[in-house]
């Protein structure tokens, strides 16, 4: 397997119609282009931003992908449509949402793409599954570490994560 490439973190969220079978499947389908290097665990969370909808299931992934940042998106939106997404309106209901949180060290702030993105510090169900499987990484623009940013974001009822083991 080569070890070329960028390593990228990118949070999963569903909260219609098998929210598990779908992120697992677009895992899967995300395996075809970039080699997964590692998952967190699934987080049952309340919905942020609008709360009148069904909760989400929360997940990170790790990956290695000789993708540049925009085909990684075009990817993930591709896979998000394959997967049965409807346009919604933001922060609506989904049946997946696949997010670029980091990739590698790159600061982009484009009108259709920023990274890192530019919520996820403020994110318990985007961080909480990101400190999972990488606490150490780095935000490239705080400067601070995954776990630092967690730590930095006061746990609430409203934010709280719970932690589904894995089956
Ligand atoms: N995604 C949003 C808005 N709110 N809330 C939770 N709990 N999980 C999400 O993935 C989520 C959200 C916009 O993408
Ligand atoms: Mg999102
Ligand atoms: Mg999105």
């Amino acid at each position: 397997m080569t070890q070329r490439g960028t390593v990228a973190y990118l949070g999963l969220g569903a909260n219609l119609g098998d929210r598990e079978r779908t992120i697992a499947r677009a895992i899967e389908s995300l395996s075809e282009r970039c080699e997964i290097l590692s998952r967190s665990s699934l987080y049952e969370t309340q919905p942020e931003g609008h709360a009148d909808q069904p909760p989400f299931l929360n997940c990170a992934i790790a990956l290695r992908t000789a993708l540049p940042a925009r085909g990684l998106l075009a990817l993930a939106k591709r896979i998000e449509q394959e997967l049965g997404r409807v346009p919604s309106f933001p922060c609506g209901p989904r049946a997946i949402d696949i997010d670029i949180l980091l990739y590698g060290d790159l600061v982009l702030d484009e009108e259709d793409l920023k990274v890192p993105h530019p919520r996820m510090h403020l994110r318990r169900f985007a961080l909480a599954p990101l400190c999972e499987i990488a606490p150490d990484a780095a935000h490239p623009v705080l400067r601070a570490d995954v776990r630092t940013l967690l730590s930095r974001v006061p746990e609430t009822a409203a934010n709280a994560v719970r932690m589904r083991v894995r089956r």
